[in-house]
């Protein structure tokens, strides 16, 4: 007589696949002056000015090809040494988180999406906030779990935004910022068309899927929910969802759960001190 031994692997359910990306919300007022490029004579738009390192080889055009409007600030760099830059000073108050945002059509290249913090006097206060994007992968909306090799051939959407969020609770904070919408340091034509600066929301877009889902939540870092899927239908396997109306600084949680209880999270911007 023998025991009767029975063999079974046990595999353990593959975590859910968690993307979170954010979009920053116009609410308010906005403090650039023309800022769809639409006013403007000869071959300037009003109310922006220009700098280059490389005058030559990195050159602006008031251009034609625009997305709302008529007209768009374009940049033509031919230098991987060169940069160029649409400027545009705006007093700021202190104690303040803006959004500053632009939509760009990258040809191809990098463009800076920046706010150079000045005293009253014009001098520089060390305050320096910048947002990069690019037309091929490893942009930031690509999830960071992503494999560089799986997005090499993935480009970002003609006139998607670019963000820069910047809060001026600083010690030296700045009277005003200059914004730079430009191109930093590689060879690319861009263009930058309807920019903003001022209050703002986010708005967060989440995706799950590729495991057994019972339920998908939101939370904020008190433990809030923002968002709640309930119970899940047996079978479910993806679920997406978007929250709007967030503050633009702060740090919010998709949370998975798995039919047995397994709980799946992924922190946006990034996770708080002490959670994972
Ligand atoms: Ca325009």
């Amino acid at each position: 007589m023998c025991a009767l031994v029975a063999t079974f692997a046990v595999v353990a359910a593959a975590d859910p696949l968690i993307s979170v990306t954010a979009i920053g919300v116009p609410t308010g007022e906005n403090l650039i002056v023309n800022p769809s490029f639409e006013r403007g004579a000869g071959e300037w738009p009003d109310a922006w000015s220009w700098t280059s390192n490389q005058p030559t080889g990195v050159v602006r055009v008031w251009s034609d090809r625009a997305l709302t409007g008529k007209r768009s600030a374009g940049v033509l760099n031919t230098t991987s040494a060169g940069s160029g830059y649409w400027l545009q000073k705006i007093p700021v108050q202190a104690n303040t988180v803006y959004l500053l945002t632009a939509r760009a059509l990258i040809d191809d290249g990098k463009v800076l999406v920046r706010a150079l913090g000045q005293d009253a006097a014009g001098a520089s206060v060390g305050f320096d906030k910048r947002a990069y994007d690019q037309r091929r992968a490893s942009h930031p909306l690509v999830p960071g779990f992503w494999k560089r090799e799986w997005v090499q051939e993935m480009t970002r959407d003609e006139w998607a935004p670019v963000d820069l969020i910047f809060d001026t609770s600083v010690d030296r904070a700045p009277d005003s910022v200059v914004i730079h919408l430009g191109s930093y340091f590689t060879e690319g034509k861009c263009w930058f068309d309807d920019t903003y600066l001022g209050p703002g929301a986010l708005t967060l877009a989440y995706a799950v899927s590729q495991a057994p889902l019972s339920r998908v939540r939101v939370l904020d870092a008190a433990g809030a929910v923002l968002a709640d899927s309930g119970p899940l239908p047996a079978g479910t396997v993806e679920y997406e969802g978007n929250v709007a109306g967030l503050p633009l600084v702060g740090f919010h949680c998709v949370e998975s759960a798995a039919p047995d209880g397994a709980v799946t999270r992924q922190w946006y911007p990034s996770a708080p001190e002490g959670e994972q």
